[in-house]
């Protein structure tokens, strides 16, 4: 029952991470947003020279209403906090706004009823949540990129930067990515 902050998922805006304020609880927005939301993230980001020319991963932005708890962070943001934040990693509202989020999004599972528990106990076979929601879908195959060598990894690897695949197929022909820009080349 260790509680863990998944820092790795959340690694820089190249990847696709940014952060919300309070107020952040509310509804989850509808996967027809995901893109606009983004779309409105990146926007901000290249407006503040934080951002390079490149396709952005979006895909952090998809899962769990982080996006739409993010760009709540990202508008009332300036872009010195933003900058300093991810340049500087300084704690600031921006920061603690993002962090917020990422909690929020990766750090805990919705049982659905309005219980949330942790979600290293997600399919642990211990049931959490009271309606036993953390331990349904378990065994369901998990979707998988075939590596072409006999090797299977999560689809989330593809296209993430970083070789799953023996092989590294799970990097090939993958849409250049774009990246934070921090004074100095951080
Ligand atoms: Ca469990
Ligand atoms: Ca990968």
């Amino acid at each position: 029952m260790v509680r863990r902050f998944r820092v790795s998922l959340l690694a820089g805006w190249a990847l696709a991470g940014l952060g919300a304020l309070g107020g952040c609880e509310e509804e989850a927005t509808p996967e027809g947003d995901a893109a606009a939301i983004c779309s409105e993230i990146v926007d901000q980001l290249r407006s503040c020279e934080l951002l390079s020319e490149g396709e952005a991963d979006c895909r952090l932005f998809e899962q769990n209403g982080y996006g739409s708890c993010v760009v709540r962070c990202v508008r009332a943001a300036s872009c010195d906090e933003i900058r300093a934040q991810t340049c500087d990693d300084m704690d600031n509202p921006f920061a603690r706004c993002k962090e917020t989020c990422e909690f929020q999004a990766f750090a805990r599972f919705d049982c659905g009823d309005g219980q949330f528990v942790d979600i290293d106990y997600r399919c642990d076979a211990d049931p959490d949540c009271a309606n036993g929601a953390d331990e349904r879908g378990c065994d369901a195959a998990e979707a998988t990129f075939d590596c072409g060598d006999g090797g299977r990894v999560g689809t989330g690897e593809q296209c993430d930067g970083i070789p799953a695949c023996s092989n590294g197929r799970d990097e090939e022909g993958c849409p250049q990515r774009a990246e934070t820009l921090c004074p100095g080349g951080f």
